[in-house]
């Protein structure tokens, strides 16, 4: 029986069941669609230096009877919700979820339909994954990963087994005790790169023209002002600095968001800029720069459904 489930095969759940077989865990691949019962499947990993290796997971439906100890969910941030609903009745009060995405507003989501008791995890990671097809994933650059609770404390002792399994997977790993304040500095940069790179169609290193400046200076200054007011600490000029040195070390990458757009996808908008201008109006704050650039990328959607 598998002891992890993972749902869907983007390309960082795959990175992740790689590492996982590595450590002789058995995994389980939740796939739409799937009919049957659950089937192996030899899947390959091309590591960082370009060395090809196997491993074998499971896959299987939704509606397999088998229950979810410990269930990884890397999927985009609109998908999880939806994923949950439909994965819900093999859940138990002590599954653990752990969710991995870029943006915010799941954790609310999930809390709202499976109560804040839920084990609940969030990891954001900077490995960096690229899936060939759907067998065949290729990890393209060495990364961190950063892990946190949100949901209670975890029992002591599956707290030692969860530690002794993710210390070794997509490593360096560290724990949060704060991971919302983590998830707030990815947020951040996500707000002013990823629908920049989206709507002026360039690759992130293209943002370190000096035409940009004013924008990104105003983007930073609405973030730091709403971050503040939602009781995480962040200085606008810190954050500027902070969306220069990942602009700098990504520069010849395309956002996640410039590659949505280009690819007619969905975006992750609405958990990004959107979750931001969200907090904004609760707190009745204004946020002009964030507001256009959220109109202009869901313009793009429009325009590319
Ligand atoms: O996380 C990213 C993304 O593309 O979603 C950044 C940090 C912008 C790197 O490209």
């Amino acid at each position: 029986m598998a002891d992890w489930h993972i749902i869907g095969r983007g390309s960082i759940g795959l990175l992740w069941a790689s590492e996982l077989c590595r450590l002789n865990h058995d995994v389980s691949l939740i796939i739409k669609n799937h009919q049957g019962p659950p089937i192996g499947q030899l899947t390959d990993l091309t590591n960082t230096h370009g060395v090809q290796s196997q491993f074998k997971v499971t896959l299987g439906g939704y509606d397999s009877p088998a229950p979810i100890h410990t269930l990884l969910v890397p999927l985009k941030a609109y998908d999880i919700l939806p994923a949950i609903e439909q994965i819900k009745p093999r859940l138990t009060p002590q599954t653990v979820i752990i969710l991995c995405h870029n943006g915010m507003g799941t954790v609310e989501q999930v809390q709202q339909l499976l109560g804040v008791e839920q084990p609940l995890l969030f990891a954001t990671t900077t490995h960096g994954a690229y899936r060939l097809n759907a067998t065949h994933v290729r990890h393209t650059g060495l990364g961190e990963t950063k892990i946190g609770r949100f949901g209670p404390p975890l029992k002591r002792k599956l707290t030692q087994t969860l530690n002794k399994v993710l210390d070794q997977i997509l490593t360096p790993l560290s724990w949060h005790e704060d991971i919302n304040a983590v998830l707030w500095q990815k947020l951040a940069i996500n707000c002013v790169i990823n629908p920049l790179t989206a709507t002026l169609n360039v690759k992130n290193g293209q943002l370190a023209d000096v035409q940009h400046e004013p924008t990104i200076n105003s983007l930073c200054s609405e973030i730091a002002t709403i971050a503040n007011a939602c009781g995480i600490p962040f200085v606008a000029d810190e954050l500027r600095n902070n969306c220069y040195k990942v602009i700098k070390g990504t520069a010849n990458n395309y956002s996640s968001m410039h590659q949505d757009v280009k690819a007619g996808r969905t975006t992750e908008i609405d958990y990004i800029n959107g979750y931001l201008l969200g907090k904004a109006r609760q707190l009745c704050l204004e946020a002009p720069a964030n507001e256009a650039l959220y109109q202009a990328v869901k313009a793009l959607e429009s325009t590319s459904s």
